[in-house]
């Protein structure tokens, strides 16, 4: 194995990054996530990693690793090779290998509440920057118990926001990242859970 996968922090998984997002954990790179492609399946293929983290696939036999949404593509790599993909913002990233047909995976990156509380709104972190270009944001909102989504931030390139309604109660909050270059999104965050009274 590579030094830089030998020196990678031991994977988290996805239940204590999800806490740790939620808890508002630095979002500093730092972490690193290694997936391996071999044969026809990437392992794991479902990988949920903090904002800013560096997702690392190796490869055994020669794959892609291509983004349903146009986010990344590695090209061919054969044995020994890899590559790396910092993880920024907010959203689920499907992803599949071009040469093998059902050769699929997942990226999901949480949003993030940086501080606040009930009394005063919440910090919204759905990216570790403001969007480079050809990217942008979404964030939506709904009362829980309701059913429509309601716009929060649309295709905004700012990284955080204070969420912070006139009226009290419970929400739920998503984010996703926009490939505005190539006019295609990213899956919705996981939700996540708010109280403003
Ligand atoms: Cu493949």
């Amino acid at each position: 194995m590579r030094i830089r996968t030998l020196l990678a922090p031991v994977a988290l998984g996805a239940a204590a990054l999800t806490t740790a997002a939620v808890l508002g954990a630095p979002s500093a790179v730092g972490g690193g996530s290694t997936i391996s492609a071999s044969g026809v399946t990437f392992t794991p293929a479902n990988t949920t990693v903090a904002q800013g983290t560096s997702v690392t696939w190796s490869f055994t036999g020669t794959h892609t690793t291509t983004s349903d949404q146009a986010f990344w593509n590695s090209g061919n790599r054969s044995t020994g090779a890899t590559y790396s993909q910092g993880m920024k913002s907010a959203g689920k990233f499907p992803y599949h290998c071009t040469i093998h047909a059902g050769m699929n995976g997942s990226i999901t990156v949480p949003l993030r509440v940086t501080g606040g509380s009930e009394g005063s709104g919440w910090t919204l972190r759905w990216s570790t920057a403001t969007a480079g270009a050809g990217r942008a944001f979404d964030v939506q909102y709904r009362r829980t118990g309701t059913t429509a989504w309601r716009s929060f931030r649309t295709d905004t390139t700012a990284a955080t926001g204070l969420f912070n309604l006139a009226q009290s109660g419970t929400y739920q909050l998503r984010a996703r990242t926009s490939n505005t270059a190539q006019d295609r999104e990213s899956g919705w965050s996981p939700i996540i859970t708010r109280t403003l009274s």
